[in-house]
């Protein structure tokens, strides 16, 4: 069956490997597949619920956009646009505001978290965000969503946001439920820092995370650098799942040599972290510097890049105008 799909990205700067394994690879794969119909968005309305300098957005924006390029998005075949330029996002994100519940926000552990112990002064915008996703996702009839494990939850909430829709003015099927595409293994890459955190843009060392914009010496030395624990690899599954540090670097190496983690582990047995981490910036180097070197190639053509989202703006906008229109029409306006 045709499958439609629908992920973005936020331009919010440093996109590392959790984003690329998590999310992007698998974007590649999907725009790959002729069957499928892929929408991928540069999602900048979410950036803004946390501070950004202006300057700095508008960078990332492009950055986002020349990564989804470099790292194989073709946008003869994928749309790939930035969701500020198409108004029916913001629109329906209001709409949809109104039938989502405060209970089901309040749920939400990605709030928690960035809000931090203040919560009192995170943006109305940061608390919605999951509303406005689901926007996004529903707009364009999206089957399919690849994301990363965290975003596993706000999915849930776009389908419940969906049958609540349909139920509550008697449309049936009107929106369609989305079904997360979350690879099985390796969804959630962690800090090269601390095995127990998600890697992520916003950690204020680079050494946690590889940059898809690094040069080589750079991921050797974040790898040379990155956490382990005194013991040699392990030589099973039981004992890589008690070792955070080792199981996030068998699981980086196994995601990239396309392997499982048994013959990472079986490959590595017992060997020390020395040779292993050799092994592991050899395959970084050859996945992460050629999407690298291409990243700062497009972003000396700021035209291309700026053609690319205009067109990718009007094919959105075609798609969405219809959706909201009907929204209205349901909804009575
Ligand atoms: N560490 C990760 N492992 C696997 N997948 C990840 N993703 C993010 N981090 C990891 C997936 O990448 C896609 C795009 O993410 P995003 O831009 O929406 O948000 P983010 O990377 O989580 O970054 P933030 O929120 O800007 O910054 P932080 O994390 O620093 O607070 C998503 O599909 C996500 O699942």
């Amino acid at each position: 069956m045709k499958k439609k799909i629908f992920s973005g990205v936020q331009p919010t700067g440093n996109l590392h490997l959790g984003n690329y394994l998590g999310a992007i690879k698998n974007f590649v794969e999907l725009n790959n597949d002729s069957e499928n119909e892929c929408v991928f968005c540069v999602v900048d309305l979410h950036a803004i619920t946390v501070a950004q300098d202006p300057k700095q957005l508008k960078n990332n924006i492009y950055e986002t956009v020349a990564t989804f390029i470099a790292s194989g998005i073709d946008p003869q075949k994928s749309i790939i646009f930035n969701q500020s330029k198409v108004s029916a996002h913001s629109e329906a994100a209001w709409i949809l505001s109104c039938v989502a519940r405060m209970g089901w926000l309040n749920r939400m552990t990605q709030f928690k978290e960035k809000a931090g112990k203040d919560k009192e002064k995170a943006s109305i915008g940061l608390y919605s965000y999951p509303v406005l996703m689901a926007a996004d996702i529903l707009l364009y009839d999206a089957t399919h969503v690849p994301v990363g494990d965290d975003q596993k939850q706000h999915l849930e909430l776009c389908r419940d946001i969906a049958q609540k829709f349909n139920n509550d003015f008697k449309v049936d099927n009107f929106f369609i439920s989305p079904e997360p595409l979350i690879q099985k293994e390796f969804s959630r890459i962690m800090s090269l820092k601390d095995g127990t955190k998600k890697m992520s843009k916003s950690e204020l060392s680079d050494l946690s995370r590889i940059n898809l914009t690094d040069e080589k010496d750079q991921i050797i030395n974040k790898i040379k650098k990155a956490k382990t624990d005194p013991l040699p690899l392990p030589s099973n599954i039981d004992e890589l799942n008690k070792r955070p540090e080792a199981k996030n670097l068998i699981g980086i190496y196994s995601s990239l040599t396309e392997s499982t983690l048994e013959k990472t582990v079986e490959k590595f047995s017992e060997k020390n972290f020395s040779d292993f981490k050799e092994n592991l910036s050899q395959v970084l180097v050859e996945k992460i510097v050629p999407i690298s070197s291409e990243i700062k190639k497009l972003l000396g053509e700021k035209k291309y890049l700026d053609e690319v989202l205009a067109d990718g703006c009007k094919k959105a906008e075609t798609f969405s105008s219809k959706k909201i229109k009907k929204i209205h029409e349901i909804v009575g306006f």
